[in-house]
């Protein structure tokens, strides 16, 4: 019988997902869970003898680190769909295979979209708080207005799988859906959606603006004042997929001149120390990065991850390759 390969894990999973790979493979689990630097990484992947490492995106594998890698690591499986903690051109240089984990987060993700796009047009932060906080006094019909969401107009800024999920979510609600993309769909994905090419020609439609784009050098500060200028006034923005995307002074800036009416967060710039100006903000939702955070999504990739380690220690191409 031919050795397990060994698998340096470097964030505990759920049970069902540890359970797999600690039959399947020789498992090296970070116990306590606590964040790996670049230092533990290297050490760690060496003191194993990791054949594989299965990381989330909590960990950074630069050049550099991915270049002081041990020899015996092959393959890098993220526990994700983005892989902007990974330095992808410095792992194909070296030969590193790195997979990713598509699809099964694309629902959990709308989901949260129109959690965030919800919660920030009907200010639910604050409403929620007047609950907790037993200031629920005398009905008044002024009070904790929001913005309506049913017939506005949408836009999503990257119209991928987690992209045209909104869109379908967001014709429950009879939004007209407005998107920019760096191709066009076809008519049958489309399914009526007006395509603007420039991103900039999209901005003034936008009562709704959804950032479903994959964080990368090209789409970073995406929101920044310029842009922002060009939305409606009173325009709610609604960003799920990579804090970078967004200039948090432009935006910050924007929530406080009434330019915009809300924002709905669950992603940020250096999360999980998001700038702090946001917690005063009283026109903001935001969530901690949940948008995968179900148990159904959550055992969904890590079976992804391994249905591509496996597929690679039995010498086929992985499904979700990426470098
Ligand atoms: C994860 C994510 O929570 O998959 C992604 O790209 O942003 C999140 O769903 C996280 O990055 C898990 O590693």
């Amino acid at each position: 019988m031919t050795e397990k390969p060994t698998l340096l894990v470097t964030r505990r999973l759920p049970p069902d997902v540890e359970a797999r790979l600690t039959r399947d493979y020789r498992a090296v689990l970070n116990d306590g869970d606590a964040a790996w630097g670049a230092d533990d990484l290297i050490n760690m992947s060496r003191d194993a003898g990791a054949d594989a490492i299965l990381t989330c995106g909590t960990e950074r594998f630069t050049a550099d680190v991915i270049e002081r890698l041990p020899g015996n690591v092959k393959i890098l499986a993220t526990f994700s769909v983005g892989y902007d903690h990974i330095d992808v051109a410095a792992a194909s240089a070296r030969g590193l295979v790195v997979t990713n984990t598509p699809d099964v987060l694309t629902n959990a993700t709308a989901d949260t979209t129109m959690l965030c796009l919800l919660g920030a047009a009907r200010q639910a932060q604050n409403a929620e708080r007047v609950l907790r906080q037993g200031r629920w006094g005398r009905w008044a019909s002024m009070d904790m207005l929001g913005v309506e969401v049913t017939g506005k107009r949408l836009g999503i800024y990257g119209m991928g799988r987690i992209g045209q999920a909104v869109a379908r979510r967001a014709r429950g609600f009879d939004m007209e859906i407005h998107y920019s993309n760096r191709n066009r769909l076809p008519p049958e994905t489309e399914q009526g959606a007006i395509y603007h090419a420039d991103p900039h020609k999209m901005l003034p439609h936008c009562d709704f603006l959804s950032i479903n784009c994959p964080g990368s050098v090209e789409t970073r500060h995406f929101v920044n004042e310029r842009r922002i200028e060009l939305l409606p006034d009173g325009a709610v923005v609604v960003n799920t997929a990579r804090g970078s995307v967004i200039d948090d002074d432009a935006l910050i800036q924007a929530l406080q001149s009434g330019k915009l009416a809300a924002a709905g967060l669950d992603v940020f710039a250096g999360e999980p120390n998001l700038d702090k100006r946001y917690l005063s903000l009283s026109n903001v939702f935001l969530l901690p990065h949940i948008g995968s955070a179900t148990i159904e999504t959550r055992n969904g990739m890590g079976f992804r991850a391994l249905d591509n380690l496996d597929a690679w220690f039995a010498g086929r191409e992985p499904h979700d390759r990426v470098a």
